[in-house]
């Protein structure tokens, strides 16, 4: 096996190591056996700590005479460029193990990283060239920034620099960068493609955003020029040196939606994590952003960020982005100049990265293949140069050789130059030469899918002019559609909506009052038919008639509150306003009144013990309630006349409608007001609650008054307990839902219907049972018999005091003197 040697030297300070690696030439290229490959490693491993750097080596022939190159790549920083090294260092073993090319020669690199950053790049640049050994020429730098720095500088050496990867259209300019080459197209190669999706996609106004770098802002420039000529509106140009917090909002108030974003990886994560914070990473919104970013770039950790990981992850997951790049790796089967193909060289290059140490530290980049091309490039460009050289003659009328060139030697500059011109050859990137200018290739489109990857879904091949832009994969939209380029115009409607009771629930509620009638009614009868039982008799049935009359007559206040201009007019509703009033004033008067007024002449009869005692009759008790019913009508006559209740509209909050998009409801209630209405309120009820206070003074004053039928007092108390406890809930209440009618009717109709039957109720109870145990009415005087045996037997045993009999005395006169009228009463009759 013939050995031939060949070196490539990875040296940077900024990498803190040293690598020298000598590997034997094999026949097979990648047929290097694993014994060979331990003992390659071994002696890597020990030159590295002896700290030998081996510069050449022993050819067949003899002694091969190393030519160096300046490699000049970021391995770090807003774009990481160290994947392009083990396809680097192939292309050095290829092209030392070829016997037509730099025979003489063993071609070797020297390395520093730049970490894209345009004052590193030029401060390791004066490094390669004040350092031993010479620079034949750069390989580098691999970032725009850096690029232009080293290439700005580079020509005032005569040092001719090939950057693998630089992409800025400023690098296109031969009057600030004079002698420098690069394998890659420019960025604004990209516009096309990208004026290319928007129109596939019907997009016309559009926005971008990018950083402060030449690189960004030309491809801009260019892209501004192909809007126009697309009739694309170009709504904003945003740009910031670090910090797009501002440029992201702005961008957000004028409504962008397809955002063309340009930057370093860094700073993209700035960018998105930005736009997170105003939700424009998500459904709706369209990115299109550079795509030669490593994989997975928003993990990579550049240092502070307003955004956790995670929420970064979540940001760009997200996103619907487009990553815009130019074809690394030629997708034909052809063999090229290296004689491997694309593939096997990609996989070679992935499989060195993956298993081989000395790269481990590297990060593997889409863009590998460039920079297996551009030394390739150097090498052809030296190997034509060695012809020239012995052919031209020079100012000097010296000869020169490749290894005799120095950063004095201009004309051997434009020897290189020249010759690197002329370069033409097929490599893992296609075809390549530097005769017509920036080099104009395919343009790959991929999406960010789901799993976080970006997928392949088409290539813009400018060559076809038919059909440039191709699918070959399809476009997951968020949501199923693709997304508009602005906020879709909403037509809202407004939809004006009656809020009123529901018809059930009056129909249910009217029907409870009914019921109510019904039991009044009945209670009626039962009054009539009876009043003339003793124990009947004995409780006033004319008065309790009329708290019958009064419990009907509230119960037709449910009717009037509740209907509405849906079942009536709107004139009968403002009656009805007035109607409820009276009926619930009059009706509570009416009712507790008689009420109160019968109890009061069981007071009279039980306080007042004198024995010339004037009898109060019934007619009395009649004018009394007369006279409470007057006031009433009075307040009520007063109030219609002065301040007459008018049916109002009122509006309340228009809110979203839950079951139509787009669509607003305007709710309205229908309300009984007065001017004054507070203070008439206030007015009934302070007169009312007079009534309470006397009735509840009453009820308290009678508790001891034994006789059944005559005393109320515990029924009055439940039903002034009843009303006042419910009538303040209902008022609280009233204030804490007044705009919703139906949770309104509802409540205080409850509360009316429960108030009036519980009264009704505990007072005409007991006189049914009564009637119903003792229809003769013996029950009062056995009662009583009982009664007042008990209490006899209590005065004995108790010492009851006196005054509870006489108060019993006194009250079976009273009884006595009615019976005695009756009697006489009934013997006129007949
Ligand atoms: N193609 C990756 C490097 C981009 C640039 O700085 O030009």
């Amino acid at each position: 096996m013939s050995i031939n040697v060949l070196g490539t030297s990875i040296y940077s300070p900024y990498l803190t190591y040293e690598l020298t690696l000598n590997l034997k030439k094999s026949k097979m290229l990648f047929s290097v056996n694993k014994n060979m490959l331990i003992v390659t490693l071994l002696y890597v491993m020990l030159l590295t700590i002896n700290g030998q750097t081996t510069n050449s080596s022993q050819s067949d022939g003899g002694m091969k005479i190393p030519l160096y190159i300046g490699g000049l790549l970021p391995f770090s920083g807003g774009w990481d460029g160290s994947g392009l090294v083990p396809g680097i260092d192939l292309a050095l073993k290829h092209i030392n193990a070829r016997e037509d090319l730099l025979a003489d020669y063993d071609l070797k690199i020297v390395w520093n990283d730049t970490q894209c950053s345009p004052g590193l790049s030029s401060r390791v640049f004066f490094d390669q060239i004040y350092r031993e050994p010479q620079k034949i020429m750069i390989l580098g730098g691999g970032c725009s920034v850096g690029s232009e720095a080293i290439a700005g500088t580079a020509h005032y050496w005569n040092l001719i620099s090939l950057s693998p990867t630089s992409s800025s259209p400023a690098l296109s300019n031969r009057v600030k960068y004079p002698i420098f080459y690069r394998t890659y197209p420019t960025e604004q190669s990209l516009n096309p493609a990208r004026v290319a999706i928007m129109k596939e996609f019907g997009w016309t106004r559009v926005a971008t955003i990018h950083e402060n770098y030449e690189l960004f802002s030309l491809t801009v420039d260019d892209l501004v020029s192909e809007l126009k000529e697309a009739n694309i509106t170009l709504i904003s140009s945003e740009s910031f040196v670090d910090n797009p917090k501002n440029q992201i909002e702005s961008l957000k108030k004028q409504d962008a939606k397809i955002i063309v974003a340009l930057m370093y990886a860094d700073q993209a994560q700035r960018v998105f994590c930005e736009a997170s914070k105003l939700n424009m990473t998500g459904e709706g919104y369209v990115w299109m952003i550079i795509g030669w970013y490593l994989n997975k770039w928003w993990e990579v950790d550049f240092g502070q960020l307003d955004c956790t990981k995670e929420e970064l992850t979540e940001a760009v997951g997200k996103s619907n982005y487009f990553a815009i790049r130019s074809q690394g790796l030629s997708s034909t089967d052809e063999v090229t100049i290296g004689n491997v193909t694309a593939r096997e060289f990609d996989e070679y290059v992935k499989d060195q990265l993956g298993n081989n140490p000395k790269y481990s530290r590297l990060t593997f980049t889409i863009e590998h293949p460039f920079g297996y091309d551009a030394v390739w490039a150097i090498a052809l460009a030296l190997n034509g140069s060695i012809d020239v050289l012995k052919t031209t003659a020079f100012l000097d009328g010296r000869m020169r050789r490749l290894e005799d060139y120095t950063y004095d030697d201009k004309e051997m500059m434009m020897v290189f130059f020249e010759s690197l011109a002329r370069v033409s050859f097929l490599g893992v990137t296609g075809p390549v030469s530097f005769e017509k200018g920036d080099r104009v290739g395919i343009t790959i489109i991929r999406q960010l899918r789901e799993d976080l990857l970006e997928h392949k879904i088409g290539d813009f091949n400018p060559v076809d002019v038919q059909d440039p832009l191709r699918w070959t994969s399809d476009i997951v939209w968020p949501d199923g559609k693709v997304p508009l380029d602005h906020t879709p115009e909403v037509i809202i409607t407004t939809v004006i909506l009656h809020v009123t009771v529901g018809q059930t629930i009056f129909i249910s509620m009217c029907a409870l009052a009914g019921a109510g009638i019904l039991l009044a009614l009945g209670f009626l009868v039962f009054n009539i038919k009876f009043r003339k039982q003793r124990y009947v008799k004995l409780s006033s049935p004319n008065l309790n008639n009329l708290i019958i009359t009064g419990g009907m007559i509230v119960y037709t206040g449910i009717f009037f509150s509740g209907v509405d201009t849906k079942l009536v007019s709107f004139n009968f509703k403002a009656v009805c306003c007035q109607l409820n009033v009276w009926a619930l004033s009059v009706g509570f008067v009416l009712s507790f009144g008689s009420m109160f007024s019968k109890t009061w002449r069981v007071y009279q009869v039980a306080a007042f013990k004198t024995p010339k005692r004037k009898v109060i009759t019934d007619q009395l008790l009649y004018k009394m309630v007369a006279v409470l019913l007057l006031i009433d009508v009075g307040i009520l006559t007063a109030w219609q006349v002065i301040d007459p209740m008018k049916l109002v509209v009122k509006e309340l909050y228009t809110r979203d409608d839950p079951a139509t998009p787009n669509q607003l409801i305007s709710p309205y209630i229908e309300l009984c007001e007065s001017d004054y209405i507070i203070y008439w309120l206030l007015a009934l009820y302070i007169y009312k609650g007079i009534l309470l206070i006397f009735g509840a003074f009453l009820a308290w004053e009678t508790r001891k008054v034994t006789i059944e039928a005559l005393n109320d007092s515990k029924f009055i108390g439940i039903s002034v307990y009843n009303v006042i406890i419910l009538c303040s809930i209902g008022v609280t209440v009233s204030f804490l839902i007044g705009d919703d009618p139906e949770a309104l009717y509802l409540f205080l109709s409850g509360i009316i219907i429960f108030c009036n039957t519980v009264t009704l109720l505990v007072i005409f109870i007991p006189k049914i049972i009564s009637v119903w145990k003792y229809p003769a009415g013996e029950s009062i005087s056995a009662t009583n018999t009982t009664k007042r045996s008990n209490i006899s037997s209590s005065a004995t045993n108790q010492s009851v005091s006196i005054d509870n009999l006489t108060e019993e005395n006194d009250v079976l006169k009273a009884t006595v003197k009615e019976l005695t009228e009756e009697l006489e009463v009934k013997r006129q009759e007949s």
